[in-house]
């Protein structure tokens, strides 16, 4: 046989794999998790067994980018493949009352999955709006069923509300103004106010219900489980609570990390594990200023809401037993990249629409490079005029913009802290990550080396070429908030409006 023959027989190959079985996918995103707060990431003392054991299998990023500082837009990019920019989902975040959502015109990875003949779910946090009669939740997504309770847990009194043990307050001051928290299942409310007691529990329930329904269907699935963890107020189950050394955050971890060895084993008893990817990555960097019950981002600077490494930057794996070679790299990745991998994966057309992220199926099952080489950092507070606050082109990073932020405070650096006002860095602020991945060496502190002025040049070209490719969709979030779209009043519950309890 020619070179040639071979490469079509190849192709053929993949192709009837492709065809006949296409993987399924568990995407697992955690909550407000630091790149420091995993076991398998170096910390001294969170006790993450399940997710050790997956990064010992599958595959472990070291350069691994979100591309929102905070939840919302985050979250936008993951499931569409796009720049928060593109889809509105900016500035900030979601409440209950939001009027705008993620725009229905945008395709999900559900949307996309479904179309292919995929069962899709999710749990957990949805956070990209929920409008009237619940015109942005997944449901309206590419999910087919949906259980979980569809923003952040501080969105609503929680402090009201019981942690384990029984009796016990739960910590912290939310928003007390919010309605109750709702848990929903599809578009109905099944809880209000939620348990949180049992809302691992109950995910889990659904989760390993779908896995198995769908196996037995013989239709590929893709599950969505989006934890609340380890977001604030942290709070566990019995299960979980008070087993970690590392109080209550670390109880919050081992909860969630318990769900990835629940989904695991789930996988394994089906007998599907060489045909079920799991990824597991996070929304962005820890919210330091919970002290001690906040997470870490490591030795990488800064944190939550800025565009520090520690902002977003986050532990990412990707396990697929016998199909992803384990180890680790350090190639440049995005959640952008999520939704090309996964349509390359499935022989899903991509959605033709202008895409942010790369394949990197053959990073995954061949161990070929990254085609990735820059990352684009934006704020939380996306302004136009200014576009992205840093760009990495490889190894350099380069800062145009510094902030702290409220959510960064409390680590001994103020550059930090809310108080670290926003500066505009003409020249940028030049790090190399390699050598100097916690940014503490700005490069061009007191002039720029003739050696460096190429890679300078080379990334404000990029910059330019980047903000002009960039469209700015209305923003969505700025729609602002209708006191009438809080979540409350099941359907179902009576007497009304007692029942009600908003
Ligand atoms: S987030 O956290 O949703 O995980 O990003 O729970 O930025 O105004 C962020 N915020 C409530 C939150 C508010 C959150 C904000
Ligand atoms: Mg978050």
């Amino acid at each position: 046989m020619t070179p040639c023959t071979l490469l079509i027989f190849g192709c053929l190959l993949h192709l009837a794999v492709v065809l006949s079985c296409p993987p399924n996918i568990i995407l697992i995103f955690a909550d407000d998790l630091g790149y420091g707060d995993l076991g398998c990431y170096g910390h001294p003392t969170s006790r993450t067994p399940n997710l050790d054991v997956m990064a010992a299998r599958g595959l472990r990023f070291t350069d691994f980018y979100t591309t929102g500082a905070v939840c919302s837009p985050s979250r936008s990019s993951l499931l569409t493949g796009r720049f928060q920019t593109r889809t509105g989902v900016y500035p900030g975040v979601f409440f209950p009352s939001s009027v705008g959502g993620l725009p229905l015109s945008e395709v999900t990875i559900a949307e996309m999955l479904q179309s292919q003949g995929y069962v899709t779910a999710m749990a957990g946090k949805w956070h990209l709006g929920l409008g009237a009669n619940g015109t942005f939740l997944p449901t309206r997504q590419g999910f087919q069923h949906y259980l979980g309770v569809p923003y952040s847990h501080d969105q609503g009194p929680c402090q009201n509300l019981t942690c384990f043990p029984p009796n016990t307050q739960c910590y912290g001051t939310c928003d007390l103004g919010e309605t109750l928290l709702p848990v929903f299942l599809d578009e109905k409310i099944l809880q209000q106010p939620v348990n949180f007691t049992e809302l691992v529990p109950l995910y889990e329930q659904f989760s390993k219900k779908f896995i198995r329904k769908s196996v037995s269907q013989k239709k590929p699935f893709f599950l969505y489980y989006a934890s609340h963890h380890t977001h604030y107020p942290q709070f566990a189950s019995a299960r979980y609570t008070g087993h970690s050394r590392r109080g209550k955050y670390g109880d919050a971890l081992l909860e969630l990390d318990g769900t990835v060895g629940e989904l695991a084993k789930s996988v394994w008893e089906m007998g599907i594990q060489d045909n079920t990817l799991i990824i597991f990555t996070s929304d962005n960097g820890p919210e330091t200023m919970r002290k001690e019950r906040g997470g870490s981002s490591g030795h990488l600077k800064c944190g939550k809401s800025t565009t520090y490494e520690g902002g977003l930057r986050e532990p990412a794996i990707m396990y697929w037993e016998g199909k992803i070679k384990p180890g680790v790299t350090s190639e440049l990745a995005s959640t952008l990249d999520i939704l090309p991998t996964v349509a390359s994966l499935a022989g899903a057309p991509l959605p033709k629409v202008t895409l942010d992220g790369y394949d990197l199926s053959k990073l995954l099952l061949n161990g070929e490079k990254s085609p990735r080489s820059n990352f684009y950092y934006y704020p939380p507070s996306i302004d136009p005029t200014r576009g992205i606050h840093a760009l990495r082109m490889g190894k350099y990073k380069a800062h145009f913009y510094t902030q702290g932020a409220f959510h960064s405070e409390t680590t001994p650096d103020p550059d930090c802290h809310i108080t670290a006002l926003l500066t505009e860095r003409n020249p940028p602020l030049l790090f190399d990550l390699d050598t100097d991945p916690a940014e503490n060496y700005n490069l061009l502190e007191r002039f720029i080396p003739k050696e460096l002025e190429p890679i300078v040049n080379a990334i404000q070209n990029e910059r330019e070429r980047f903000l002009q490719n960039m469209t700015y969709a209305e923003s969505e979030i700025n729609k602002g908030k209708d006191p009438s779209l809080r979540p409350c009043c099941n359907p179902a519950c009576t007497p009304k409006p007692k029942c009600c309890r908003c």
